[in-house]
């Protein structure tokens, strides 16, 4: 017999009506724990509601029609950074930072920086990471297959880029897992004042002025790229009188805010996907040239940055729907990579599919400016468990962690069986 449990009588929130008649609303919280949790029936909801729907929660739109956010990110003069890619209206409140000069940031100020930064990430830039990433990814490997079972997020997905990608900056840190802190505050700072943003915020007394120190020219070292590491790149664009050194600094703070933490998440997800579907790893490691085709697929189905938002910088409609300036625009990358009017069985991981074209990195003149490293780590990652590792086991379910702006695993014990 259960007992009869008296309700707890629940505050009800204050609902912001929509300014718009007959425009959808809904008034999910999607920032609330359980939808963080199960990112998959908010994305499910969301397109179904419409190409654009009001959240009353916030005050807020929201968009996950695949057509629909690659629109919005497409016009940036119509849908602008420089307010913030939060929830945060930077015009009304003071941001937790000192704003990104690339990614919070509307042209012309935001293309002299993007220029700078794209430089770093040329295809001959990058050619020297090739040969030390694969090094470090088999060797990774290696040491994994010695041991009986390994942790998912703590032993791979964090280690590997903890590893690598500071290594391609110059960073000079002993103490780098306090990337994982600052990136965490970078991701989490995207959502709204609830649990998740609070907690993550809390660490920024101790690490804002680290990863600040960190950033300045003369702390950076000599790495093993031939010419210089990536964050000495961004300062010889100071000698050039591109960027003033405070600008070069700010850039190098980029770096280590949105190039670690992303793929951590790609990598946590392609080792959950790849466990739970041991046909799709066979395929992959029969063949590696595969590879950069799963990598794709992992990107499309974990969609690793869910969500982030722009501003209405004019009066303007969306799918026939009046948006006002001002009004700040949730765009669910997540929904959008996972809409079955673009993406047939989209819900499943297929690595045979054609997944290139989906926007987990983004569109537009802000698509990731890192893609290409990330690719590269993600390659030399699984092109290293292709060659060695017949089969990835999952000893339990892998679950993910709540973020406002990253979906990452938390953890997620796991064993490598080696090939014959
Ligand atoms: C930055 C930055 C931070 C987070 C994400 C990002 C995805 C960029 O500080 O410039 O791009």
């Amino acid at each position: 017999m259960s007992e009869i449990i008296p309700p707890i009588p629940v505050p009800v929130p204050s609902l912001v009506p929509s300014p718009v008649r007959g425009a959808p609303t809904w008034d999910i919280d999607p920032y609330s724990r359980d939808v963080l949790l199960n990112l998959e029936a908010w994305y499910d909801g969301l397109r179904e509601r419409g190409p654009i729907v009001w959240l009353s929660h916030y005050g807020c739109w929201a968009i996950g029609h695949f057509e629909v956010v690659r629109e919005v990110f497409a016009d940036w003069q119509r849908f602008g950074s420089a307010r913030g890619v939060g929830l945060a209206d930077f015009a009304r409140e003071q941001p937790w930072r000192p704003p990104s000069i690339l990614l919070e940031v509307d042209p012309p100020d935001h293309d002299r920086t993007r220029k700078v930064m794209m430089r770093t990430m040329t295809p001959r830039a990058l050619a020297g990471l090739e040969a030390p990433m694969r090094r470090e990814a088999e060797a990774l490997v290696e040491r994994l297959l010695q041991r009986d079972t390994f942790d998912a997020v703590k032993d791979l997905a964090e280690a590997y880029p903890l590893k690598v990608f500071p290594d391609a900056v110059g960073l000079n840190a002993d103490d780098r897992e306090k990337l994982l802190i600052y990136g965490a505050m970078v991701f989490n700072a995207i959502g709204p004042d609830n649990e998740v943003r609070r907690e993550s915020l809390a660490n920024a007394a101790a690490v804002v002025p680290w990863i600040t120190a960190k950033c300045a020219r003369d702390a950076l070292i000599e790495t093993d790229l031939p010419g210089s590491g990536l964050g000495e790149l961004i300062y010889q664009a100071v000698d050039d009188d591109e960027i003033t050194e405070a600008e070069a600094g700010l850039l190098v703070r980029s770096l280590l805010s949105a190039g670690i933490d992303t793929t951590v998440a790609s990598l946590g997800a392609a080792l959950k996907y790849f466990s739970e579907n041991p046909s799709e790893w066979d395929i992959v490691r029969d063949d590696p040239t595969q590879v950069r085709k799963a990598i794709e697929e992992v990107l499309r189905l974990s969609s690793p940055v869910h969500a982030f938002f722009r501003t209405a910088s004019v009066d303007t409609e969306i799918s026939g729907i009046t948006v006002s300036e001002g009004d700040k625009i949730m765009c669910v990358l997540g929904a959008a990579n996972t809409d079955p009017e673009k993406w047939p069985d989209a819900a499943r991981f297929d690595v045979t599919r054609k997944a290139a074209g989906h926007i987990a990195f983004g569109t537009g003149i802000h698509v990731c400016v890192g893609m290409a490293v990330a690719r590269l780590e993600m390659d030399a990652m699984l092109t290293a468990l292709a060659e060695r590792v017949e089969r990835i086991e999952a000893l339990e379910v892998a679950t993910w962690r709540p973020g406002n702006s990253l979906r990452t695993l938390d953890h997620g014990r796991m064993r490598l069986i080696a090939k014959k």
